[in-house]
């Protein structure tokens, strides 16, 4: 494994998803990947982020998941150009979730969320990291998932709600479950029992 991905994952980053930048910088919102170095990899995490990730964090900084998601891909990657989900690039968020399906990662949901064939929709996007050599060929999968109505529904109910417990069911509609995060991950990333907003998961 590259040591780069090795370090990652040891952090907590099991998800490295290697594509071709030059490719992908047809898709909207992806055309600064024509400039630079080839090879695209997609980094993100499922439950495996949850342990390392307390081990290390101080939880007392701003944003402490996002502030050891940078420490992380700086350590593994170091000066490699980097783009990361919960970052604005020239004033808005990069399109992760599309960049997601059309590299192959997994598909679209009608819930919107992306959807891995084995960790369904517990899985988080958390950054693009540039590095030089040949990329492997990608192309969109078919949908995972094979309910057809109850992430719809779901969503349906959760769009004018302020629950958060409403937007959980929408992920947890999804049969693809056995990944599902811990109770711990899931108030961190979805409730603001830990003083803040929530953050991305
Ligand atoms: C801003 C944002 C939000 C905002 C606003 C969304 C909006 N409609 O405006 C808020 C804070 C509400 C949000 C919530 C959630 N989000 Co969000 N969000 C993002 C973020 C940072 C940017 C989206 C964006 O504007 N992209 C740029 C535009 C141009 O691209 P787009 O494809 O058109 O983006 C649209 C969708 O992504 C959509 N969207 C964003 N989040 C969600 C969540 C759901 C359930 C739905 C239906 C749509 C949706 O809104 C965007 C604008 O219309 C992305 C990461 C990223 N950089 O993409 C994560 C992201 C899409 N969110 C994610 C998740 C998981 C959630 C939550 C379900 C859980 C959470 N707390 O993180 C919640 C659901 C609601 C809740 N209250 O709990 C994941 C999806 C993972 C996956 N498996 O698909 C992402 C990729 C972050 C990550 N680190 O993985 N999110």
């Amino acid at each position: 494994m590259d040591p780069g991905i090795q370090r990652l994952a040891e952090r907590g980053y099991d998800i490295a998803h290697a594509f071709d930048a030059h490719a992908a910088a047809c898709e909207p919102g992806w055309e600064h990947l024509a400039r630079g170095p080839r090879v695209g990899i997609l980094i993100g995490n499922t439950r495996a982020l949850w342990e390392p990730f307390l081990a290390a964090a101080n939880l007392d900084e701003a944003d402490p998941l996002d502030r050891y998601t940078e420490r992380a891909i700086a350590a593994a990657f170091g000066d490699a150009p980097a783009y990361f989900t919960h970052r604005e690039h020239g004033g808005a968020f990069l399109p992760f979730s599309r960049l997601a399906v059309a590299t192959g990662l997994g598909a679209l949901a009608p819930s919107h969320l992306v959807i891995h064939p084995i960790y369904g929709p517990w899985l988080a996007l958390r950054a693009v990291v540039l590095v030089d050599g040949e990329p492997p060929a990608r192309s969109p999968i078919p949908k995972p998932c094979t309910c057809a109505e109850a992430c719809a529904t779901a969503l349906a109910a959760a769009l004018p709600s302020t629950r958060w417990e409403d937007w959980l069911a929408v992920r947890d509609a999804c049969p693809l479950r056995t990944y599902r995060y811990s109770v711990a991950q899931i108030r961190y990333h979805y409730s603001k029992a830990w003083g803040r907003s929530p953050r991305g998961g």
